[in-house]
């Protein structure tokens, strides 16, 4: 059965800074995701720790929320049959140094926390975090 799924991705700071921008989406592109929707904007510190609100009590938050909120980011809807999934594989472990060969943050994460990219995790976030940038 046919499960078509739209995800949110963001490329970060650490890879916009870089000019990664096309090269990432070509990778997306390259591998059957549509991108529907997307824009470059800057966040604030607010917006980053509400958007991150689920990693709230964790020791990186604030540094976390500092670095999404330090330079500009592109957000896209992504979507492809198990877009979710699909997605979280192409862009591998959240720390480059245990990310598959091949995957976004293996090719460009400097480190853990400046990994290159975000994927939501579950059909529940993705509905989440597309309306938290794109509300219609
Ligand atoms: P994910 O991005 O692979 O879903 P999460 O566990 O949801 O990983 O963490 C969100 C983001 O928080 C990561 O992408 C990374 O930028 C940062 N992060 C996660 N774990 C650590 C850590 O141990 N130290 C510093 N930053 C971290
Ligand atoms: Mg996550």
């Amino acid at each position: 059965m046919s499960n078509i799924e739209q995800t949110l991705s963001i490329i970060k700071p650490d890879a916009v800074e870089r000019n990664l921008e096309n090269e990432i989406k070509t990778i997306f592109q390259n591998n059957n995701f549509k991108i529907l929707k997307e824009k470059k904007l800057k966040l604030n510190k607010d917006e980053a720790e509400q958007f991150y609100k689920v990693h709230e009590t964790k020791p990186f938050y604030n540094d976390l929320c500092e670095y999404l909120s330090s330079g500009p980011i592109i957000v896209m809807i992504l979507e492809k049959e198990n877009a979710i999934k699909s997605n979280r594989d192409l862009m591998g472990a959240t720390d480059p140094n245990k990310a598959e060969n091949g995957t976004i943050r293996k090719l460009f994460g400097k480190s853990i926390d400046k990994n290159s990219v975000h994927g939501s995790d579950s059909p529940e976030n993705a509905k989440i975090e597309i309306n938290f940038f794109f509300k219609t």
